[in-house]
């Protein structure tokens, strides 16, 4: 490597960052220890202001550059402190990913949240959603919320939603 660090350090700067995460991840110069030069190390900087700072990052394997490493709509830090996998979009593996999981209400670290032996993907959510003066009732499984999406829909006084059984995210 062609970075002007010290080969015979992993770190060069001293900033508990390693020199390749500085490199190619961090977006920090792996010379210097506080590369922006405002009092705090980068490895205690939290470049992506996703809670955890970059040495965490380091350590946990998740993109100091992103805030959600496994793009299940959970920063990082949020699913550390949830007890979820910043590198698992289904912590669970239950087919619902963690984000979704949080936003419905079931356990992303249960796949049969309140142990009624129905599997959360199976249970039946209602939810209404509102934009605006109009209001629409959703009932159905789980699942149905991976891949619903209802747009422009005017004057129609009944609407049914058939979903594609073989759809997934
Ligand atoms: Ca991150
Ligand atoms: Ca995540
Ligand atoms: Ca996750
Ligand atoms: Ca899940």
């Amino acid at each position: 490597m062609q970075l002007g660090t010290d080969s015979f350090s992993d770190d060069t700067d001293g900033d508990g960052l390693v020199d390749f995460v500085e490199a190619y991840f961090s977006g920090t110069n792996p010379r210097i220890a506080d590369s922006d030069g405002n009092g705090i190390k980068d490895g205690d900087e939290d470049s992506d202001e996703d809670g955890i700072s970059n040495l965490v990052e380091q350590d946990l394997g998740t993109d100091p550059t992103d805030q959600d490493t496994d793009n299940d709509n959970l920063f990082d830090g949020e699913e550390i402190a949830l007890g979820t996998d910043p590198l698992n979009s289904d912590s669970d593996n239950d087919m619902l990913p963690d984000g979704m999981e949080v936003k419905t209400g079931s356990s992303p670290l249960m796949a049969d949240s309140d142990q009624d032996t129905i599997p959360d993907r199976d249970e039946i959510i209602t939810r209404e959603i509102f934009r605006g003066s109009i209001s629409i009732n959703i009932t159905g499984k789980a699942m149905i919320f991976n891949t619903l999406q209802v747009s422009n829909v005017s004057n129609v006084s009944s609407l049914s939603i058939f979903r594609d059984t073989g759809a997934s995210r």
